[in-house]
């Protein structure tokens, strides 16, 4: 094994930032891989990022393959960033090379070396590894970033990790976190497209005009080809504009707001799902009453439009719950259609949601649906990994983030008989349309308006047909260490620190229909309060009083 080498400006002691100073960081600091990987102050980044550029080397020669490296902080502020690491089949990275990566990152400069090395014999160890064989020509990192301004330091920080073992590096630029997830899978399964960004535009949106050619709207259709989407001035404006250059203007029209402001300030999924507030830049009194947000890294896409009877800015949202019902009842109908023609080849199919799901959602999956909706913890990595256990499997978080997983049996049975009847093409169709390695805002959008079209749908008509959220708050509590915190039941119950559970289910018991929890987050300094109840003011006083429980424990 030849020798690990790290250039001065990415050891912890010297650490130059993207500003082009010194930001060393001490020994003690550990990093942890949060709910979708390291995220924190760009400053402390270069040297994490180098070491994670490493781990994805070894990991794609550990497997011959295409590993996948986004930089990106994608709904945090502008002064954060962070890598998001991509295994070979496009999905997020595996839970144990987590842990690989979140060692090599918390090793001191001293010992560095040494936890490499271990780790690299570890590897040759394996039965199968292609390290073992030396095997290793087509072990690439592909690397992508947001349009944060530490992204280009960052990228050559990942650039020159992949290179301590000569490991093909591909910069593809500023992309969005799906399409990098996209990219590498394509590299892995050639069959699936063109590994480029010009291959991801033309696969989803051939498979866009496909579908839209057979989707015809029903007689008296309240749809419009038409909505405004804002981006929260996120890499999301110049790469959604670039793939509708490959849809007419009649099959949709977007209108762009919040493309070069600062980024996720006041704009942007998850501030008007958190805020339930219009994005800035858009009014109660605007004309065209079909919106759309994306986050920073567009791989979240909530719907919203303004709330009437409501106070000036207030948004009526169609969040992830109500995207995840609308892909559930169009598949099921026509998995209907399709199982009357064949009944023999049963294709199952699931909802996942998190605890953030609004109870209505829930309920509706339930007992207007038919179907089961099975709770788990936030990260998409967990819905992900619970989805892929059917056929057809729908995953959504509240806050937009989601896709559509489809089995190896829907694979042989669906995609590659499409042509036997309508139901069948639709299905094979709309499973292009959907990026299903990960929740993607622009693919998630195409196949939310293909849906609408066929029912024929506005926005009055997607609200009025489905269900009510209840009402429900989400508070942001800042905490200096949120490690204090741990839960348990799919992050529904606390269990440190101890006593506090006991005093929110109080405060629960005081309000009719009330739900609540509160749980770290694993992306921001913050604990999150979820609350709802029967009316907003008891909702709202619920939240707040949970709130106070936090910020009493923090004082005290
Ligand atoms: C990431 C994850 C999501 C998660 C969100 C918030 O989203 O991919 O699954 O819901 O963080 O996580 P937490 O509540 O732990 O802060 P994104 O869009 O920021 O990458």
């Amino acid at each position: 094994m030849s020798e690990f080498v790290v250039p001065e400006q990415y050891t912890r002691a010297v650490n130059t930032t993207h500003t082009g100073e010194s930001f060393p960081i001490p020994d003690e600091e550990k990093f942890s891989y949060g709910t979708a990987g390291f995220r924190f102050r760009a400053e402390k980044l270069s040297f994490l990022v180098f070491r994670c550029a490493y781990v994805a080397s070894l990991r794609a020669r550990q497997l011959n393959s295409t590993i996948g490296v986004m930089i990106t902080a994608s709904h945090n502020p502008e002064e954060d960033n962070g890598v998001k690491l991509v295994d070979p089949s496009g999905d997020m990275l595996n839970v144990v090379w987590e842990i690989y990566a979140t060692d090599i990152v918390n090793a001191t400069d001293a010992n560095l070396a040494a936890a490499v090395r271990s780790l690299e014999r570890q590897m040759s160890q394996i039965e199968n590894s292609f390290i073992a064989t030396g095997n290793t020509h087509n072990a690439r990192v592909v690397c992508g970033m947001d349009i944060r301004t530490s992204g280009p330091h960052l990228m050559e920080a990942a650039r020159a990790g992949a290179a301590v073992f000569n490991v093909n590096f591909e910069n593809i630029g500023e992309v969005s976190t799906p399409i990098l997830h996209y990219i590498v899978k394509s590299y892995n399964f050639p069959q699936f497209a063109e590994p480029t960004v010009q291959g991801y535009y033309k696969a989803i949106s051939d498979a866009f005009k496909e579908l839209h050619e057979i989707t015809v709207e029903p007689e008296g259709s309240s749809y419009q080809p038409k909505l405004i989407v804002d981006c929260a001035n996120g890499v999301g404006a110049p790469r959604f504009r670039d793939l509708l250059q490959h849809i007419p203007k009649e099959l949709l029209e977007v209108e762009f707001r919040n493309e070069s402001g600062p980024l996720n300030h006041l704009c942007g999924a998850d501030f008007v799902k958190i805020a339930q507030k219009l994005p800035t830049s858009f009014k109660s009194e605007d004309q065209d009453p079909k919106c759309a947000t994306f986050d920073g890294d567009a791989d979240r896409l909530i719907y919203f439009r303004a709330k009437t009877g409501a106070e000036p800015g207030a948004a009526e949202l169609f969040d992830g719950d109500k995207i995840a019902c609308l892909y559930a009842m169009y598949i099921k109908e026509q998995l209907k259609a399709y199982h009357e023609t064949r009944p023999t080849y049963n294709i199952d199919m699931g909802i996942v949601q998190t605890a953030y799901a609004n109870g209505s959602s829930t309920r509706f999956i339930k007992d207007t649906l038919g179907l089961k909706s099975v709770i788990v913890k936030t990260g998409v990595k967990h819905l992900h990994e619970e989805a892929s256990e059917f056929d057809v499997g729908i995953y959504f978080e509240a806050n937009g983030h989601g896709t559509v997983v489809f089995s190896a049996h829907f694979d042989s049975i669906i995609r590659r008989h499409p042509h036997e009847n309508l139901a069948l093409r639709r299905l094979a169709l709309f499973s292009r349309v959907i990026n299903e390695t990960v929740g993607d805002a622009f693919a998630d959008l195409l196949a939310v308006e293909i849906i609408l079209r066929h029912y024929g749908w506005s926005m009055d008509d997607w609200a009025e047909k489905m269900y009510k959220d209840v009402p429900n708050v989400q508070i942001k509590v800042p905490v200096a260490d949120r490690s204090i915190f741990e839960t348990t039941n799919a992050e529904q119950t606390l269990v440190k620190p101890d006593g506090i559970q006991k005093m929110i289910d109080q405060d629960v018991a005081k309000f009719k229909n009330s739900r609540a929890f509160i749980r770290p987050s694993g992306t921001e300094n913050i604990v999150r309060v979820y609350a709802e109840a029967d009316t907003v003011e008891n909702t709202q006083a619920l939240g707040k009083s949970l709130e106070q429980v936090i910020r009493n424990l923090c004082i005290a």
